[in-house]
């Protein structure tokens, strides 16, 4: 931990990798974990066009669903310990495959949602996008053609977004530190920043609750829950 400490103490420049275990202690129930989204439901079920074109209703109550629990939780001290190493780094990005906003509520600014927003729909005719957080929210008709509305969100087989993810691309080249916080890297191409972050030479620190398929390849690993390890690594101001 002081070796790593030590790293982002010197860094001039830290990109941020975040996932589903970042909200795990606000109550936002992750992916893969052991109550986990993907133990209730299929996948392939919910996040696909697939499913959407199939069931749209089904699809979007289960993002309403999630919206809800979202809006009911509060950020963590993971997320505005993050938000406090923005403000003291001189330059920094944060990347995250959440689409639950926590971090900019929390004071991050820098954000690159590589999966989207839950809080951004999209008119499934003309294309139009824009933000509505109510909740509960049946989903509405595109207020400029009446076309139906989706979740603003990435969902598998789909690409992510080209200006955001050429940013988190470049952000990830030119850091000293990259940190991975809460992911299980098993979604591509997000999990590719990790070896493209390693072959540009930065220091890679992981946090996790437990070890992932990356672990091996990165600098320091810390075993344990986010909301108390960030803290400690990032050190308060004093
Ligand atoms: C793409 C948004 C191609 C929606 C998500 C076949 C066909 C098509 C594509 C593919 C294919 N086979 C493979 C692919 C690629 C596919 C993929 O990677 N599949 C995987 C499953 C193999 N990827 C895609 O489809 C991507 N698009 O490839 O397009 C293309 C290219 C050009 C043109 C057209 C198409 C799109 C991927 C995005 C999918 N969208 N979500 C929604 O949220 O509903 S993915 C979903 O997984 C979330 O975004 C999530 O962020 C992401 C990754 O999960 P994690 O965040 O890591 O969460 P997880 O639960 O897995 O892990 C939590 C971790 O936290 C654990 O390690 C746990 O130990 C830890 N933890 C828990 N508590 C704590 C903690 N750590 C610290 N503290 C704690 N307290
Ligand atoms: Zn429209």
């Amino acid at each position: 931990m002081n070796e790593a400490r030590d790293w982002i103490k010197n860094a001039s420049s830290i990109t941020v990798l975040t996932g589903a275990g970042i909200s795990a202690e606000s109550g936002i129930p992750t992916f893969r974990g052991a109550a986990g989204l993907w133990k209730q439901f299929r996948p392939q079920d919910l996040a696909t066009p697939h499913a959407f074109a199939r069931d749209p209703i089904l699809v979007w109550e289960w993002y309403d669903w999630r919206r809800g629990l979202i809006k009911a939780a509060q950020p963590n001290a993971a997320h505005l310990a993050l938000a406090e190493l923005e403000r003291r780094v001189r330059r920094f990005a944060l990347v995250t495959q959440n689409v639950d906003g926590l971090h900019q509520r929390e004071g991050s600014r820098n954000v690159l949602e590589v999966h989207g927003s839950i809080w951004k729909l999209r008119c499934t005719a003309c294309g139009r996008s824009w933000e509505d957080q109510t909740v509960p929210l049946s989903l509405p008709p595109c207020c400029e053609c009446g076309g139906m509305a989706r979740p603003g969100v990435v969902w598998f087989g789909e690409s992510l977004p080209t200006e955001i993810w050429s940013s988190a691309e470049r952000a990830t080249l030119h850091c000293d530190v990259f940190l991975v916080i809460g992911t299980s890297a098993a979604v591509y191409p997000a999990a590719g920043l990790i070896p493209l972050a390693k072959s540009s030479g930065a220091r890679i620190i992981e946090v996790n609750t437990e070890t992932t398929e990356i672990s091996s390849n990165v600098d320091c690993t810390l075993i344990g829950p986010a909301g108390e390890l960030l803290p400690q690594l990032i050190g308060s101001n004093a």
